[in-house]
């Protein structure tokens, strides 16, 4: 049983001309519109030749019907869609028409909004129903559609699962504590603990690696005046964005590109070089590099082997990983110290020297290694879920090694899953869908 709606009518297709454009809708109205508009209603999961009339009867275009008898619908309602000819005045006759025999327009997202609360999907796949459509590379796409058809969904059960059992036990453990084996303290528990754990490190890991295929991946250039910070982004993305001058102080604004390094998506942002004593112009400009640098997922610090500079360690903020790129190796040696150090890369931006090295070792910064088969997409929110969920999981198996607590470890338990429950949306708010249908475009 779905739950009774007024009926919604949008575009399906995009605003402008095409071939085909598809007018949908959904609700409890769709019978009686389609009678009105075509004059029949068409039979269930048919295509079906027929003339679109507006509401007085006036024909408004030809095209095909189809029509999905709930709950065997995308969105669990009755739905009806209309493939007429791709022009926007055709497609706002026939939105015009079912607006007039009683529908109303959808907001953004509506229709997915219904699919979830009609059980057809959870938060997850509809949330990878938008990451499909907005994917920035091939790679992306694949990954949400790999979390529309239910591969993160079953990842995060799977770990529910194993957080339910884990509860049920110690909770019997806590009920019987006269029971002559003390189950707090044997090896199945631990040992179930230890899978919790490992489970939870690997969908972590692979929900950031999601985070970033879906987000793209943010690296900021930093270092010295002259260091070679534009010219190694130019070389990187292949295009003349950034003004390279031999003079100290070039750049000022911040100079974005996004390249593609073998699906993932990566944001290269060029910055004004960090010296003391700039101009004002300049102050400005390090004082953005330093607000990209806070927000960013990397930094690429660059120096330069001809004028091997002070430190600006201390400059970089914690917490960012950050790889050293000594740039120039076609003039000078970098210096020996530190040369083969894991964080570290020796470059010429001139003759692209090391750029391949460089782009590999991006890419494993990003978490971005043994990719390709079963990656998805996820987003920041499942990211700190999990996090959240993994943090009480902790918790709970801290108390029970310090206080022998299996009530403490039962309710972090059940915080855990929890928080798992807000990534799929056995858990949620009507904050929480709004932002997330909100976003959405109309028609989906
Ligand atoms: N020999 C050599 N020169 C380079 C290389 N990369 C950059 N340069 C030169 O170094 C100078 C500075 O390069 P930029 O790319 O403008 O340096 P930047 O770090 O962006 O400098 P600011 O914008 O002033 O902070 C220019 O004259 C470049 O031609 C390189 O790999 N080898
Ligand atoms: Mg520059």
């Amino acid at each position: 049983m779905t739950r009774s709606t007024d009926t919604i009518v949008a575009a399906a297709t995009p605003p402008g001309t095409g071939g085909i454009g598809v007018v949908r809708l959904s609700g409890d109205e769709v019978p009686a519109i389609a009678e009105k508009m075509l004059g029949k209603l068409p039979t269930p999961r048919r295509a079906t030749l027929a003339k679109f009339g507006d509401d007085t009867g006036q024909p408004v275009d030809t095209g095909i019907a189809l029509y999905f008898q709930s709950p065997n619908s995308f969105t669990g309602e009755h739905v009806l869609e209309l493939q007429g000819h791709g022009g926007p005045q055709v497609m706002a006759l026939l939105v015009e028409a079912a607006v007039a025999l009683g529908a109303r327009r959808a907001e953004p997202g509506e229709f997915s909004e219904r699919a979830f609360l009609n059980d057809k999907l959870d938060l997850v796949q509809a949330e990878a129903i938008a990451d499909l459509i907005e994917a920035g590379t091939g790679q992306a796409a694949r990954a949400a559609l790999r979390s529309l058809s239910g591969e993160f969904s079953t990842a995060i059960e799977a770990l529910v699962r194993e957080l339910t059992e884990l509860r049920v036990y110690v909770e019997a453990a806590i009920d019987f504590p006269e029971e002559e084996i003390d189950f707090l303290s044997d090896d199945a528990l631990s040992e179930r603990l230890e899978r919790c754990r490992a489970a939870f490190d690997k969908l972590l890991g692979k929900a950031r690696v999601g985070r970033v295929l879906r987000d793209g991946y943010q690296v900021v250039l930093v270092g010295q005046p002259n260091a070679g910070k534009s010219s190694l982004m130019n070389r990187l993305s292949g295009e003349d964005t950034a003004i390279v001058t031999e003079i100290a102080g070039t750049t000022r604004d911040i100079l974005r590109e996004t390249i593609d390094i073998d699906g993932l998506s990566v944001e290269l942002v060029d910055t004004a070089g960090l010296r003391d004593n700039p101009d004002v112009v300049e102050r400005e400009g390090i004082r953005r590099a330093r607000e990209a640098l806070e927000r960013a997922d990397a930094a690429l610090w660059v120096r330069d082997t001809t004028n091997p500079d002070r430190s600006i360690e201390g400059e970089l903020p914690e917490g960012i990983p950050t790889l050293v790129v000594w740039n120039k190796i076609d003039a000078a040696e970098p210096p020996e110290a530190g040369k083969h150090a894991l964080n570290v890369v020796s470059v010429s931006a001139r003759t692209g020297d090391g750029l391949d090295a460089l782009r590999e070792r991006i890419r494993r910064l990003a978490g971005y290694r043994n990719l390709g088969v079963g990656a998805f997409t996820a987003r920041q929110r499942h990211v700190d879920a999990l996090n959240d969920a993994a943090a009480h999981f902790e918790d709970g198996r801290a108390a029970l090694a310090a206080e022998h607590a299996g009530e403490l470890l039962a309710e972090e338990l059940r915080l855990a899953q929890l928080a798992l429950g807000r990534i799929t949306g056995e858990v949620s708010s009507d904050e929480l869908l709004g932002k997330i249908f909100g976003e959405f475009c109309i028609g989906k």
